[in-house]
């Protein structure tokens, strides 16, 4: 049989993880997967035509009918549409996790009728049956690629459709000041319910702006969540950044050397430290002179560490109150951005750590365990104001919201110099589109293959 490569056609592929391990489980979905699996398929002891209970596994085995011979004897489970994930007619088969296995079966699957998922077809035509809305189906996607606590989170509140639920009362309200608006303009002239509708809908507007201000606000953390605490190590040349970055890393990523200036240009590299993801960036060391390259080197430094979470400002002990005085000059500059002042090389002189100062040695890994717990902290206490509720993570998110806040802006503005309700409605409604393009009811296909193909092949 030749499969049909429509939306309709029964889709087959590797959900779990790929190479060998002890199970391998090969998603099908399509309406009529359970009649072109169910041949391939011997329940012991029962007839061809028993269809086993839906969402229950069942031993059977898995038969290649042309030589019939047993290919494995696999657990099965099929789900009836609408109950599925996909929403349609499915079945998942639990395998032995042999590479061979699971190639013989998928091409079984596709002699029988099933054609290839696409990375993520899965997961749209869940959507596409109204099973999920967007942000949850991009919530699963972070859910499968989230390798910290901190990604699992921010995935978490996305997949159990959180954001989703709050989004969509903000569009919600907005829809009900819109009919406030469309009774005045239905009835106009109605003198007192035109001021008791003008105070309904301006309520309902500043109730939407308010909900959207708090998740533009909880950008920075879930940002922190999604990508992690953006670090960067600051400092004149060789007080030790470079020597630090890969202490932490644990791995020798950026060159040291005892010649000053040796990084010319950011480094930047995601690590976990106790569990929390970090994007740590090394810099050019910060001094007046330098070459060409190592001014470029230095201004990009300075650029990028402007868009950092937190600022780690070394100085090395033997620089002693110079290096502090240069340092201290160097933080004020950074007045949003917290800095943690840190000692370095505290092993070439014996002194006490000044005070403000965590002091460290790569030499003898002298206080990398307090640095180490200083930045979970700060990472912890970012989660903490958004653990619990709601919060955006996701830059397509953010511009939606964005570009809501800016239709309801122009709302007041238009109110301010007495437009009409007609111009009144239309900004309310251009919001209530912002936020409809973050849950789904998406016009342009476009959006959708840009969120789902980048998915993996199964989910
Ligand atoms: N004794 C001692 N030497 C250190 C320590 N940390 C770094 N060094 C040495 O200091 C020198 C400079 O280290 P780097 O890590 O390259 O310094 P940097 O700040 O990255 O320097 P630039 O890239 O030039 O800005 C090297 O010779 C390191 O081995 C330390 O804790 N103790
Ligand atoms: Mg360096």
């Amino acid at each position: 049989m030749e499969p049909s490569d429509d939306t309709t056609a029964s889709i087959a592929a590797l959900s779990s993880g790929q190479g060998p391990g002890g199970i391998a489980v090969i998603r099908v979905s399509g309406a009529d997967s359970h009649n072109i699996v169910r041949p391939l398929l011997r329940f012991k002891k029962k007839p061809d035509s028993f269809q086993p209970e839906a969402n229950v596994l069942a031993l059977c085995e898995l038969l290649d009918l042309k030589n019939n011979t047993i290919i494995d004897e696999p657990l099965v489970v099929f789900f009836k549409a609408p109950h599925s994930f996909t929403g349609e007619n499915s079945l998942e088969i639990h395998l032995h996790g042999g590479s061979w296995i699971v190639r013989k079966t998928l091409s079984l699957l596709f002699e029988a009728g099933c054609r290839p998922a696409k990375p993520g077809e899965f997961t749209l035509r869940a959507f596409e049956h109204g099973k999920i809305d967007l942000t949850k189906a991009e919530g699963i996607k972070a859910l499968v690629e989230a390798s910290s606590e901190q990604e699992w989170l921010a995935a978490r509140q996305l997949a159990s459709g959180k954001l989703f639920h709050l989004i969509d009362d903000v569009r919600k309200t907005l829809m009900n000041a819109m009919a406030w608006l469309e009774a005045t303009i239905d009835f106009p002239d109605e003198g007192e319910t035109s001021a008791v509708s003008d105070k309904e809908i301006e309520e309902r507007v500043r109730l939407a702006e308010a909900s959207i201000d708090r998740l533009l606000a909880s950008a920075s953390s879930g940002r922190i969540a999604r990508n992690g605490l953006k670090v960067a190590i600051l400092g004149q040349p060789n007080v030790g950044k470079s020597t630090l970055m890969n202490a932490l890393l644990e791995e020798n990523r950026a060159i040291v050397t005892a010649i000053a200036g040796t990084t010319r240009d950011y480094l930047e590299e995601k690590c976990l430290i106790n569990g929390r993801l970090i994007q740590l960036v090394d810099t050019a060391g910060l001094r007046d002179e330098g070459d060409e390259v190592e001014k470029i080197g230095m201004a990009r430094s300075l650029e990028i560490s402007k868009k950092a979470d937190l600022i780690l400002g070394l100085t090395a002990r033997n620089q002693g109150e110079t290096g502090r005085s240069w340092l201290s000059n160097l933080a004020s500059s950074y007045k949003e951005i917290e800095v943690l002042f840190v000692e370095t090389k505290s092993d070439l002189l014996s002194s006490d750590t000044p005070p403000g100062y965590l002091s460290i040695s790569a030499s003898t890994g002298e206080g990398m365990e307090d640095l180490k717990s200083k930045i979970s902290e700060i990472v912890d206490a970012a989660l903490m104001k958004v653990k619990g509720n709601a919060f955006v993570t996701e830059p397509r998110h953010i511009h939606a919201l964005g570009l809501a806040k800016n239709a309801l802006s122009e709302f007041w503005a238009v109110k301010a110099r007495s437009g009409g309700e007609e111009m009144q409605a239309f900004e309310l409604l251009e919001a209530a589109r912002a936020l409809t393009s973050i849950i789904g009811h998406i016009d342009s296909d476009d959006v959708l293959g840009l969120i789902f193909s980048t998915f993996c092949v199964g989910k």
